[in-house]
């Protein structure tokens, strides 16, 4: 078994929206994802996360399952309706006070708490007035990072200001596919622009609350890579790795947009400001890297598909666990200034079934092996990755896909909110205390 570091952080992640459900108590806010979410045809199987897992009640349990996983790290985020329902204006002490209880429990359990600032809730009534084309959205974010970090900033290990950035601009605008739904790539490029500038200024305003904190941000990420060598199968791929994966890289490491990018988008309305690549680019602390699969491109109609000769997950994705290590040495070569790297999320769906209590998910706990040896290799090779976090600890609410996907390594039975440990948490469980001993 590879050895990683001996002070390599072991987690799980979630995110609010996903796992808490009390969807209006305590005074939260309404968010764009109940909008969506309780219209008609955004969401697979027509659910939404009014209930999720009831983590909101329940997460006494749920940090007692984490802690039985002998993991010492836990990231989750905070939905930003709960403390502050508009996004501007009253905080919400009954929602602060649920974090708390939560830091409280964490901190009894010995789990080192990660936060996140944004995992995709932004509060309907910032969305009623532009939400992310609206750049007097980036100012009420930075507002709202800052009470965060003034509250607790010296209760958690780290805070990452957004989750995704990629998918609210691509998925949320572009092709509508997450709220707010709403379908125009042009739109798009000023959201992602928004979302770059939002995090400057958030890390700007949590560094002068001056907590003890690492400050970073989390992107999701994939290699680009061409079906074919031929030169318009590379020249395709790599136009597509600047727009997804340099187009947020680089304003945050080297204070601007990927000229590769720029040439081919449609920047009718783009609006930027004098100041605002300097804002954008801002030390930080760490970054956090999400990793699921690759991008394969060709550029043949139809076009080539890849062989996927480990297989696809239950979404759909080619499980392809090199490309983790191959964009990690990318970046170690393409910036100079890297931050130590988290893997923050990086995790499997597949069709799980209860059977005779017990969920035997073989594929997930080879796909998690495949990943954590790729990590490794990078590591070998130089890279400084500090921790693993395993999307999700519990089954959720997968956005469109709604409950029919399963990310678990504890199997979620949404009609009593029976909590199971799959095999995959059991191996997961043995795997970080055979790392850990070894460090002792
Ligand atoms: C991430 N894509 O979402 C999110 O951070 C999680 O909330 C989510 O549950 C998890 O991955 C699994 O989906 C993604 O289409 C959603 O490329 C879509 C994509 C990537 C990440």
């Amino acid at each position: 078994m590879n050895h990683f570091p001996h002070d390599f952080e072991w987690g799980v992640a979630t995110s609010a929206y996903q796992i808490e459900g009390a969807a209006s108590a305590d005074g939260r806010g309404p968010s764009i994802w109940d909008t969506f979410s309780h219209t008609p045809g955004k969401i697979i199987d027509g659910s939404n996360g009014d209930i999720a897992c009831d983590h909101y009640h329940r997460y006494p349990e749920d940090v007692d399952i984490i802690a039985s996983l002998g993991v010492k790290a836990y990231r989750f985020s905070v939905s930003w309706p709960r403390v502050q329902p508009l996004g501007y204006g009253a905080w919400n002490e009954k929602g602060f006070e649920f974090y708390s209880n939560l830091l409280d429990k964490l901190a009894e359990k010995n789990i080192t708490p990660h936060l996140t600032l944004y995992h995709w809730d932004l509060p309907q009534a910032l969305q009623d007035q532009g939400g992310w084309l609206n750049r007097d959205t980036t100012a009420h974010f930075a507002n709202y990072a800052a009470e965060i970090a003034r509250r607790f900033g010296n209760r958690v290990a780290s805070i990452a200001t957004h989750n995704e950035p990629w998918c609210t601009a691509n998925l949320g605008f572009g092709n509508a596919q997450f709220a707010p739904g709403v379908a125009d790539k042009a739109l798009s490029i000023q959201v992602s622009h928004h979302l770059l500038l939002s995090h400057g200024l958030a890390i700007k305003a949590m560094r002068r609350v001056a907590s003890s904190a690492k400050l970073g941000i989390v992107l999701n990420q994939w290699p680009a890579m061409p079906a074919t060598d031929s030169a318009r199968d590379v020249a395709e791929a790599e136009w597509e790795y600047a727009r997804s994966v340099q187009w947020f890289m680089d304003p945050i490491f080297k204070g601007r947009y990927p000229q590769k990018a720029l040439d081919r988008m449609d920047m009718s309305q783009f609006h930027t400001e004098a100041e605002d690549m300097n804002i954008i680019h801002q030390p930080i602390d760490f970054l956090g890297v999400n990793y699921y699969t690759r991008e394969f491109i060709s550029t043949d109609s139809p076009p080539k598909k890849p062989q996927a000769a480990m297989g696809v997950t239950d979404m759909g994705w080619e499980i392809y666990p090199l490309g983790l290590t191959d964009i990690l040495l990318r970046h170690k070569n393409d910036y100079t200034n890297l931050p130590p790297i988290y893997i923050t999320e990086n995790g499997m769906a597949v069709a799980d079934k209860l059977i005779d209590g017990e969920i035997d998910d073989q594929p997930r706990i080879a796909y998690v092996h495949a990943h954590l040896d790729a990590i490794h290799a990078a590591i070998e090779q130089g890279v400084n990755v500090k921790g693993y976090f395993y999307w999700s600890l519990l089954d959720n609410f997968e956005w469109n896909s709604g409950y029919a996907k399963r990310f678990g390594l504890v199997y979620v039975d949404y009609a009593t909110q029976q909590r199971t440990l799959k095999a995959s948490a059991h191996w997961y469980r043995n795997f970080v205390s055979q790392q850990l001993r070894k460090t002792e």
